[in-house]
Parts: C-alpha cells; structure tokens; sequence
C-alpha cells in the first residue's frame, strides 16, 4: 500500500484538519516541523513562537497517544531546519512516503512554496482545502464576482443564512435585526467589575518551549513573563467555556471600550485559539448561539461575538484570497513614514499609545477597537507607510497570519486599499478616544485643545489627515460633513491646524 507523508502546519493543531482526516494512521506518516524561516520571516513576538511551540508539541503528542505515527522537527533537537521545504525533504528522505498531503496554508508566500515541492521531490503533493472555514475560497470569489462592492455585511447576513445561525423558525433573524452593532458601544463606567481571565498552569513542555525561546530569540519584540495562554485543546475549550459563563453577558455593550491597565475587559481572548486550530469556528458560534437560546446572555452579546467569526473573520479570509499577492503592496494615500519608535518601546506621551503597546509588549494582545481606532487609526492619520504597519502587526499579536492580519491592517485600519473593505477611512479625532476610554484622563496632551504643543496629537492631525488627502477623499459621501467643516474653518485655524501636525510629524519619535 502506498505510503503518505502529512505535513500538519503550525496554525493547524486539530484532528479535524482535512489532511490528518486524508491518512491512515496504520502506515502514514505525520510531520510537524518547528523551522526557522518561520519565525524570521517577521521577527514574531517572543509570546507567539512559544505558544505556537508548546502547542505544536502537545498536539504532536496527541496525535503519537491517537495512534498515529509522528515525525516531529524541534527547534533545538539537534538539527536546524531552514524551511518547510528543507524539513519535507528531509522527511521524504528518511521516511520515503509515496506521496504528502498537505492541507492548504493560510499564507500565499507559503502556498507558492508548497506549489513547487512536487517538481523538486519528484513525488505527487495533494493540497487539500481547509475546511476548518464556513466559506472556501471558491465561494468566497463565486459570492464576490460581479459585485461592485465587497462589504462584510451583505456577505454576513447570507453566511447567516446559508448555515442557519441565529435564525427564527421562519429563517428571519433573532430579534429582528441582523446586525446589533449600534448596542455595542457602550462607554467604560466607573467601576466595571472585569472577570478574570483564562490563565493556564505552564507544564514541563511549555517551559522547555519559553527556555528555548528567551535563549533563541530575545532580540524579538515582547515579554515572556506572563504567559498563560492555552496550549491544549482541552485548555483552549476550557477558556472558552470561562468566556461564555462569565464574560459573554457583558461583551456586546463593552465591546469598544478601552481602560487604563485592564488589557482583557470582556472579550474573548480566543482568536489565537482559533487561528492555530485549537478551536474550530463552528463550536464557538454554537455554544454563543445556545447561551443566547438559554437566557444566559443578551442577543447583542451573542450576535456581536457570532458576527466577529462567521462574518468579519470569514469576509477576510475571502478578500486575502480574492486579492493577494497584489493586497501586499497597496498604498492608496502614498503613505511614506516610517514607523515611530514608541510602536517598539511604548516610550511615548500619548497615554493610549502608551497603553496599547505596553499590554502587547505583555501579553502579545490588544482587543480590536485598540488595534483599529489607536494603533491603526494613528498610523493612518500620521501617514505610515503601510509595509511598516502590516509588519508590526504581523510581529506582535499571538493570533496574527498574514491572511487575517493584512486586509485587517490594509484594509479596514489603513484604507490603503482605496475602499475594497471599508466605505471611508476609520479616521477619529482624539474625542472618540476620549468617549471609549478612561485614557485621555492621564494622558500628557489635552484631549480638548485643538492645536499648539499641548494638544492631543489626534486632533491636528485628522484635521490633516483630510486636508493632505482631500484630492483622494473629499468626494466621498460618507465623509461629506468632515469636507464641509473643513472648508468652513477659517484660514488662521486651518494654519495652525497644519503647523501644529508639521511639527508633530517632523519630531513624532519625541511625541
Ligand atoms: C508563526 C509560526 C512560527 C513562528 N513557527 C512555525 C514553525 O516553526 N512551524 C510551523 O509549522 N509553523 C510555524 N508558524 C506558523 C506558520 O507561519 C503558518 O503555518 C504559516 O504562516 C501558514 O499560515
Ligand atoms: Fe490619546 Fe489624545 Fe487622549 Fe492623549 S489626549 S490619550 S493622545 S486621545
């Protein structure tokens, strides 16, 4: 009988993956392989290679206690290997498979790797769909062809159909609405009792792992210190049972709010759960869907957290596949700085920058209005060159692959696509700072001053922003009432509008 080798990537730690579901544990060979382009291609926070690490090696263990025959490459076990295709080849060498079989990888660089292995080894390669996703890639571009415009929400509603999620007997949504967005925007109030989070006990194989890692790469952005994600299924479950009984109620109203040294609030903490495999989207939408049947958490909850995974994380993944590799190289406003150097070191004045780097410094996280209306909505307003942006956020989130991290970053922070996500930029003054979070309370600038030294940054430089763009922007209806004030500003504001960003810009690193 023919002999097959599986490669099982670092982002697909399950049994339900379709190429471990291909073999035959009896004779079939599985290799999961820790090498070291991986962890260059960006220099990935210290926090992400471990937790991939650690997760890699139990799964891998799992997989010998199952019954399957395992080939596991580590890092430091004696032989370094370059690449998934040096480590294949090495692996075809020894175990002298008839054919592999691969499940199709999250990143294009990676895929176009894989495309060339059958050439250079000489034996069939099967690239098998991920069928981990609610949409493939083929119906993501079926659904998208001949459509003018691409947005999440016509997409979500026919994803919620297609697979009757949140559905009444006659097929409409739950509560009327598809789309409870407008009740998830909830201000923080003093005195919010946050839960604590899912923190896992680090067993003998995750301190090898954070050893290996803080000797291998301490040049790498972040801490190790805190570390305490799930590196099991079994934990991955577990933390998300504990989202589901205690923060779920809450996670629709605060969805957007931002605190001062409470990086958790009530989300869910699970995106690297699931982007590795640890967790599959489908049981969490139905354990969500079945607490909102039960009366255990609100509908603007449940729809909020359903539409996070069956459309917003669907609809990306479609567009990446829809768009690469052009997507890489978009920059519709000609953006060219680079990136300041409080993004590395949080040694900044901006209290909320301050905040957002220091909490993904520690713990590899930062929930997304923190990613997209601070991080990204200062690298859109200051004019970073967006290769700058998306590497940054490729290296320091523990849940970032290039296919959810690039349309995000392209797309939806950046708007360097030109509108293929977003219908106008996700440009913010520093008042929608200052209403989602306690930030501008202890923040050196003063979040009501428009110009001059002491005002928010934020401010000057979205007022800039729109004017540096207008050739690009001002024709855009969304965006009609922010053209009209503009022009109203008489010529004195607008001047010191404009010399208060020039300053900021030429000295941004001292901000
Ligand atoms: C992110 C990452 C890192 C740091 N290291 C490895 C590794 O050593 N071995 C592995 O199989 N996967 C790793 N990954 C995840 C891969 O980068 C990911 O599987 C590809 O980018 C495809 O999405
Ligand atoms: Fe950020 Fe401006 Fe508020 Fe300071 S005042 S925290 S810079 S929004």
């Amino acid at each position: 009988m023919p002999k097959t080798l599986c490669l099982i990537l670092g982002d697909q730690l399950t049994t339900a993956i379709s190429s471990l579901k291909a073999i035959d544990k009896t004779k079939d060979v599985v290799l999961l392989a820790e090498v070291w382009d991986e962890t260059q291609y960006v220099k990935h926070h210290q926090q992400k290679i471990a937790f991939l690490f650690s997760a890699m090696r139990h799964f891998a263990e799992q997989l010998r206690e199952r019954g399957y025959q395992v080939a596991y490459y580590a890092l430091d076990g004696g032989h370094r290997y370059q690449s998934f295709s040096t480590a294949v080849k090495h692996a075809v060498n020894t175990h002298k498979p008839d054919n592999i079989v691969v499940t199709e990888p999250g990143e294009y660089r990676v895929l176009k790797a894989m495309q060339q292995w059958q050439a250079d080894l000489g034996i069939d390669v099967d690239i098998l769909e991920d069928d981990r996703f609610y949409c493939s890639i083929q119906d993501f571009k079926t659904w998208a062809k001949g459509r003018k415009q691409l947005r999440m929400e016509g997409f979500y509603r026919e994803m919620r159909k297609r697979h009757a999620v949140l559905l009444t007997e006659s097929g409409t949504p739950e509560g009327g609405k598809w789309n409870y967005d407008a009740d998830n925007r909830k201000p923080p109030v003093k005195g919010l009792a946050v839960p604590k989070p899912y923190q896992a006990k680090l067993d003998d194989t995750t301190k090898a792992v954070i050893k290996l890692v803080a000797e291998t790469f301490s040049d790498h952005f972040g801490d190790l210190t805190e570390f305490h994600y799930a590196v099991t299924r079994q934990q991955a479950l577990t933390a998300l049972n504990k989202f589901i009984d205690e923060r779920l109620v809450d996670f629709g109203s605060y969805q957007d709010a931002m605190v001062t040294d409470e990086p958790w609030m009530f989300h869910a903490h699970i995106g690297l759960y699931l982007n590795c495999g640890l967790l599959l989207p489908d049981e969490c939408v139905a354990k969500a869907e079945l607490a909102y049947r039960e009366g255990r958490a609100p509908l603007n909850a449940v729809e909020g957290f359903i539409r996070q995974i069956l459309g917003w994380r669907e609809y990306i993944r479609g567009i990446y596949w829809l768009k690469m590799p052009d997507y890489e190289h978009e920059n519709f406003f000609d953006a060219s700085r680079p990136l300041p150097s409080f993004y590395w070191d949080a040694d900044t004045d901006m209290q909320c920058l301050k905040q957002c780097v220091q909490q993904t410094q520690t713990h590899a996280y930062a929930h997304h209005i923190q990613r997209l209306m601070v991080l990204g909505n200062f690298a859109l307003l200051a004019g970073i060159d967006p290769q700058f942006v998306n590497k940054w956020f490729l290296i320091v989130y523990a849940d970032a692959y290039q296919w959810v991290e690039l349309p995000n970053v392209t797309g939806m922070a950046l708007f360097a696509d030109g509108g293929v996500i977003a219908s106008k930029p996700y440009a913010a003054s520093g008042a929608y700072i200052n209403r989602m979070s306690n930030y501008c309370k202890s923040c050196h600038y003063q979040v009501k001053l428009k110009t001059g030294s002491e005002a928010c940054p934020f401010n000057y430089l979205y007022w800039y922003f729109l004017k540096t763009n207008a050739d690009k922007l001002s024709r855009n209806p969304r965006l009609a009432i922010a053209y009209k004030n503009l022009n109203n500003m008489d010529d004195d504001k607008l001047s010191e509008i404009m010399n208060s960003a020039e300053a900021f810009l030429n000295n941004m690193n001292e901000a």
